[in-house]
């Protein structure tokens, strides 16, 4: 199986998944990159068993409003029985490094709103230690310089992603040469860096479930 293929099927495992869960008035939280969507693609073939989503993202909102899928506001609902993402690196504990898209922020607020998060991955997103992949933080603009010099502080190289802005208006420095051994705790430290908005990981909410997408077939970690 190439990548593009176990992504496919990690998607259709995901929708396979929820089918049982949906009801008529379910709203499904759905995640940013290109194996969210390749859910999205996915979720359209189920488009009757439910009535709409919140996204993570323009991007997602887009691609979802193109299948027909509605699109709401999270303010305009009660909160998501599930949420649907993709992640750029997890390890054994299902804590997620997320944020390679740049819809980091809106990401951990969908997945704060959700009951269960079912993260989306093929076997190259699996490490012992996150860190491998730069994590990406955002910032307020007027912040950028002093956030980077407490990311040097805590051992990180942060380098400002060149011609990016969120789709809030902010930026992103990814940190390069972190070894999380402790992401729980990193998260909240870097939470606390006044300018930064917010971190991409989560592990103070991860996953609740992988799929993860193999050349054998999906397998599901808890
Ligand atoms: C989102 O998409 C992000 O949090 C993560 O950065 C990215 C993964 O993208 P892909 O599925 O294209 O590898 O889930």
């Amino acid at each position: 199986m190439t990548q593009d293929e176990m992504k496919k099927a990690v998607a259709e495992a995901a929708v396979d998944r929820i089918r049982g869960q949906l009801r008529a008035d379910s709203i499904v939280g759905v995640g940013t990159g290109s194996t969210a969507n390749c859910f999205i693609d996915a979720l359209a073939g189920i488009r009757q068993l439910f009535d709409g989503a919140v996204a993570s993202s323009e991007a997602t909102a887009e691609r979802l409003r193109g299948h027909g899928i509605p699109v709401y506001d999270l303010n305009a609902v009660p909160g998501l029985d599930l949420y649907v993402d993709g992640a750029d690196e997890f390890d054994a504990g299902l804590n997620l490094v997320k944020g390679g898209g740049g819809a980091l922020t809106r990401e951990k607020i969908v997945a704060a709103a959700a009951k269960e998060f079912i993260c989306i991955v093929d076997t190259s997103k699996r490490v012992e230690v996150l860190g491998r992949f730069p994590l990406p933080v955002e910032v307020i603009p007027m912040a950028r310089s002093l956030v980077a010099r407490q990311l040097v502080k805590l051992g990180g190289q942060p380098e400002l992603r060149e011609g990016f802005v969120t789709d809030n208006g902010n930026l992103i420095l990814d940190v390069y040469n972190l070894e999380i051994r402790d992401p729980k705790v990193l998260e909240a430290e870097l939470n606390n860096i006044v300018g930064v908005v917010t971190n991409g990981l989560f592990a103070r909410r991860g996953a609740d479930v992988v799929l993860m997408g193999t050349p054998d077939g999906v397998e599901t970690l808890l």
